[in-house]
């Protein structure tokens, strides 16, 4: 529970990364189309002008031999639909990263490692923005911070690229610097759509194209943003992959951020009648045997 409320003072503080989102005050009759391919454009010629710079841990112009980042095999493409549009993401993959360790809390022996975060969990991650200004030209750094925050409230550049990357191992020493090792690295390319839009904000003017370098150091797993006992990623009743568009109540919050999904009045938790700690296997209508108690306005069971 304190976790949570961290994550939430976290958040407020590092709304610089927040998507305006549809209600922003976007140009009206913008042709977002037409943005999309600019900005593709200035991305290819970019990545077709700069690589790698292992000595230097950064993207530089091109002097002579290297391999661009166009074609080099760590740079990913990633297609991603937003509001009817398909954008082109593209990340670098520095390293993947081992997985932040678990061990156990009694002997102390590794149990296993994390896995790729989903697109609805909460990550701890080391960033740094510049703009890209031309096929050679970056901005200045507009933002360079350490932080946790959700994948599920961050810009949807964020959103698609974070989960192809893991987390690393804490080697924080006593009044040290935070430290983590073998944390999944990368360069990320985002286009303006998969950003801040056609909307400015301080630093960073409308229909820019963003460079993060990012470092990503630990995550939570199966991240509950409404502690319902549903994992976010889950409360996706129409199965697209989107947890956003769900609203079976339509309260107006999505259902992975609401705690009483069908708005009977019974919270989710405790719409558990087989008291397994999952309302999502709990079945009682016999005329809809197929929507669990937790989705069904016409079922109230609550938990003794
Ligand atoms: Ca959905
Ligand atoms: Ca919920
Ligand atoms: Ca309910
Ligand atoms: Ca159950």
């Amino acid at each position: 529970m304190i976790k949570f409320k961290y994550f939430f003072y976290i958040l407020i503080a590092s709304i610089v990364l927040y998507s305006c989102g549809d209600s922003g005050s976007s140009v009206e009759n913008f042709d977002h189309a037409a943005q999309e391919k600019m900005d593709n454009d200035t991305i290819v010629k970019f990545l077709k002008n700069n690589y790698y710079n292992v000595n230097t841990d950064a993207v530089e112009p091109l002097k002579s031999g290297e391999t661009a980042l166009y074609d080099d095999s760590k740079l990913v493409t990633k297609e991603v639909e937003e509001n009817d549009i398909n954008y082109k993401l593209y990340y670098y993959v520095i390293s993947v990263g081992d997985g932040t360790p678990v061990y156990d809390k009694n002997s102390g022996n590794l149990i296993r490692r994390k896995g790729f975060p989903t697109i609805m969990d909460s990550v701890f991650s080391r960033y740094k923005g510049r703009r890209i200004l031309g096929e050679k030209t970056l901005g200045n750094e507009f933002d360079n911070n350490t932080t946790w925050f959700s994948l599920a409230s961050v810009i949807s550049g964020w959103t698609h690229s974070f989960p192809h990357f893991k987390g690393g191992e804490n080697k924080t020493v006593p009044n040290g610097p935070i430290t983590y090792e073998k944390g999944g690295k990368g360069i990320l390319f985002i286009p303006s759509g998969l950003a801040y839009r056609n909307v400015s904000r301080p630093d960073i003017p409308a229909n820019s194209v963003l460079l993060f370098y990012i470092e990503l150091w630990d995550t939570v797993e199966n991240t509950d943003q409404d502690n319902d006992t549903i994992p976010s990623i889950f409360e996706d009743p129409d199965g697209d992959g989107n947890p956003k568009n769900d609203d079976t109540d339509k309260d107006g919050r999505p259902n992975y951020l609401d705690d009483d999904d069908d708005g009977d009045g019974i919270l989710t938790k405790y719409e558990d009648k087989n008291k397994d700690g999952d309302p999502r296997n709990d079945f009682s209508d016999p005329n809809n045997p197929t929507i669990p108690d937790y989705l069904n306005r016409s079922i109230r069971y609550s938990k003794q």
